[in-house]
């Protein structure tokens, strides 16, 4: 049996960060988190660019602008929708979730979810750099990762 499994090594990797200026006290330690995760992994910093949209339910579009560039190798999506303080939660949140699987299966270029959908403003500072580690960080990885795999597969 023939194996594929990848590395998270980032060398060579350019990546796009997509990221939703709603709750942006929260958004900046995800970007933050994946910013010092992909140049700790070896993604050199003139090849990680950082595009601020809107709000959460802005992030597939830009992401997919992005991806149809062929410039990166992944868009990782961050943002921060808190379920107590937003009436239409379930809309922006599903939408933006939904939104990044297209971009994925469309482009062909991995678009990885990194968006906080808590309960409250609590949960999210947890998972923003705090108790709970870093979402932003995870996320990087799981970029780098597919990336990776996706060049491995492309391989004849
Ligand atoms: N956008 C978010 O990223 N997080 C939220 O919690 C949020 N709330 O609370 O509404 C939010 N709304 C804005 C939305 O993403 C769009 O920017 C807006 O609807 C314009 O299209």
């Amino acid at each position: 049996m023939k194996i594929h499994s990848a590395n998270l090594i980032g060398d060579g990797l350019t990546i796009a960060i997509v990221a939703g200026r709603f709750n942006d006290a929260i958004v900046k330690n995800l970007v933050d988190g994946a910013h010092d995760r992909l140049t700790r992994l070896g993604v050199e910093d003139d090849n990680i660019e950082l595009i601020w949209v809107p709000g959460a339910y802005e992030i597939p579009l830009a992401a997919k602008v992005a991806a149809n560039t062929g410039r990166f190798d992944a868009v990782l999506c961050l943002g921060a929708v808190i379920r107590g303080a937003t009436a239409h939660f379930d809309f922006v949140a599903g939408q933006a979730a939904a939104g990044c699987t297209s971009v994925s299966l469309d482009t062909g270029i991995p678009t990885i979810f990194g968006v906080l959908t808590p309960d409250t403003i609590e949960q999210a500072l947890e998972r923003a750099g705090t108790k709970a580690g870093n979402k932003g960080a995870e996320t990087a990885e799981a970029a780098i990762e597919m990336a990776n795999l996706i060049r491995l597969l492309a391989k004849r």
